[in-house]
């Protein structure tokens, strides 16, 4: 054999990978990658290696979501492949494009059950999960692999792809010029998606004759990076919007038709809504009474065709991507006019008022030691003139108070739960965000939320990334046990210093009582860069169980 001349597969994998653009990859190293990962960072792939695969793919996960790029993971095999398989659905379920890469183990030895090391059969077990999954048996088809993987996870609707490849496949010799020629550059893997004319003009007819029309606007509208169509949609017809919670910043939250402090009023009394990249799924009561009326009529923009009626009935859907929709009705509003009517503006107008005078109350109050309110103010404070900071959000009462406290006046810098409610994607996501964009991150954490994901402080350390988390720290779950008790399933240490942890690895941490040290703290971090942790300590008895959700939890009869 003439060395000169061959390949193998870790070459071709990473030569398939620079083709398509594909310049940072995370992952978590062992056999049979490891060798893929230290080539990939010797040819000049950013490499980020974390302590749990499921952190590694939320990072691949959320850099998908903010670049329209699939973001990339590599795992091992078996355990390696489950614990990253998580995230990967949670990609799917929030319709994040992204490619989970694992290694597996000798196909002959699973498909018999004979035992191999990490032996798991891993394409099958990721299909359920995924969009699309693939399995490379040979080196020659690397580059297919490959290519298919990028067209399944951003065309459409954007999901988690698994992509299956063989140790064996890794290993073998291949001649490098049919390498080469195997390898595909992908063209156009997301095309724009124009809506049909009729759909548009149906739309336009339906929000023509609306008194009380009312536009939501969800984290698709987000994904879809047509922030300046959406703002003059909004804009040039006057109609009142209302963010889900990573669509927040799409429009600055101080938006004078921003609905937000009136929603379940606008909600309520809306006639006609349209939907915009947003799913009528729990976070919006399946579109159902109570909160939203019978004879309310639904436009929605969609790429997919099939989330067209899958809670009620939808009169004027328009499906296509968003940038395409919207533009589309920018164009056909050059010459027709819609007009709210002013009672509803009114009608809004006063809700506001007197909710956001009730928050501005609740925000004023300094107790000791601190509840939700007012360390989200602190946060704010600390915030209020960085409008580029990231925001990653998770919890409990954690969430639901951060994202009605705090602001947000840039598109895509609001990173939370999302659509399962997961706890778990803190680290991860702040991780993947600060190495895709460079810029300073806050991850307000609840302390449960935090421990899903806490070890990814040392690489938060390690690559010195400029990520300050805050731990609402209450001691538990929603909320933490009396004093002297036994621990109850939802409570924890009490008084726990999550800002030692961060200390081991060189990180700074901190523990506050007060808010104006928290606002001050917070503020040193996000100017310095440096690698925080500030323990923030919450009244134990402030939070109530399952935050805003207690309509969703479901309680024993037979307990009193
Ligand atoms: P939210 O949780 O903010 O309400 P969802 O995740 O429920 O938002 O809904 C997002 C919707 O956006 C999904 O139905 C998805 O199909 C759609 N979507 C994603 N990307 C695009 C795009 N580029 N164009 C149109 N629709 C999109
Ligand atoms: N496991 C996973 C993966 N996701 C979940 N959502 C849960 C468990 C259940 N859960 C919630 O829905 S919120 C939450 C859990 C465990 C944590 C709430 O506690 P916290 O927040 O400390 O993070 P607060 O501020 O104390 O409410
Ligand atoms: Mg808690």
């Amino acid at each position: 054999m003439d060395s000169a001349n061959m390949t193998d597969g870790f070459h071709v994998v990473i030569d398939a990978l620079k083709l398509n653009g594909m310049d940072t990859i995370y992952g978590l190293a062992g056999i049979p990658i490891t060798d893929l990962l230290r080539l990939a960072a010797a040819e000049g792939i950013r490499y980020i290696g974390f302590r749990h695969e499921q952190s590694a793919a939320n990072a691949a996960a959320i850099a998908g979501y903010l670049t329209q790029k699939p973001g990339i993971c590599f795992t091992v095999s078996g355990p390696g492949f489950l614990n990253g398989m998580v995230a990967m659905a949670n990609a799917t379920t929030n319709c994040f494009p992204m490619i989970l890469i694992s290694g597996s183990s000798d196909r002959a030895i699973i498909d018999l059950e004979q035992g191999d090391y990490e032996e798991l059969d891993q394409m099958n077990a990721a299909k359920p999960y995924a969009k699309a999954a693939f399995r490379v048996n040979r080196p020659q088809d690397i580059g297919v692999g490959l290519a298919r993987a990028i067209h399944a996870a951003v065309s459409g609707r954007p999901g988690g792809v698994y992509l299956d490849l063989t140790a064996e496949c890794l290993a073998s010799v291949l001649d490098a010029g049919a390498a080469k020629k195997s390898l595909i550059k992908v063209v156009d893997p997301a095309p724009s998606q124009i809506p049909s004319p009729e759909s548009v003009h149906r739309a336009l007819d339906l929000l023509a004759a609306a008194h009380n029309p009312l536009i939501i606007l969800g984290k698709g509208a987000a994904y879809a990076q047509a922030d300046v169509q959406i703002r003059e949609l909004v804009e040039t017809t006057g109609i009142p919007y209302l963010p889900m919670s990573m669509a927040k910043g799409l429009l600055p939250d101080n938006h004078p038709q921003s609905a937000a402090a009136a929603r379940s009023y606008a909600i309520g009394q809306a006639d006609v809504v349209m939907l915009v990249g947003a799913r009528l799924n729990w976070l919006l009561s399946h579109g159902k009474a109570p909160l939203w009326s019978e004879t309310t009529q639904f436009i929605q923009l969609d790429i997919s065709p099939t989330e067209i009626d899958s809670n009620r009935s939808i009169a004027a859907p328009v499906v296509g991507d968003i940038r395409s929709s919207v533009q589309a009705f920018l164009d056909e509003l050059q010459s027709r006019s819609i007009t709210p009517s002013a009672e509803w503006l009114e009608g809004i107008a006063q809700r506001k008022d007197k909710n956001i005078a009730k928050m501005a109350e609740r925000l004023a109050a300094d107790p000791q030691p601190m509840n939700f309110s007012s360390a989200l103010r602190a946060v704010r404070d600390a915030l209020s003139d960085r409008p580029d900071v990231y925001v990653v959000n998770e919890g409990a009462n954690t969430l639901d108070f951060g994202r009605n406290v705090i602001d947000m006046y840039e598109p895509r810098k609001r990173l939370d739960s999302g659509t399962w409610g997961i706890m778990g994607i803190g680290m991860g996501y702040a991780i993947g965000a600060a190495v895709e964009s460079g810029k300073p991150v806050v991850a307000i954490e609840g302390d449960s939320a935090f421990g899903f994901s806490g070890m990814e402080i040392e690489t938060i350390c390690r690559y010195q990334l400029p990520v300050a988390i805050v731990v609402f720290n209450n001691g538990g779950i929603y909320r933490g046990d009396p004093a002297g008790t036994q621990p109850s399933p939802t409570g924890f240490v009490p008084n726990a210093r999550y800002d030692k942890l961060i200390e081991a690895f060189g990180g700074e941490g901190h523990h506050v009582e007060d808010t104006k040290t928290l606002t001050r703290v917070l503020t040193d971090a996000i100017e310095s860069g440096r690698p925080t942790l500030i323990n923030v300590a919450i009244d134990p008895t402030a939070g109530t169980e399952s935050g805003h959700i207690q309509n969703l939890n479901p309680k024993s009869a037979l307990q009193k």
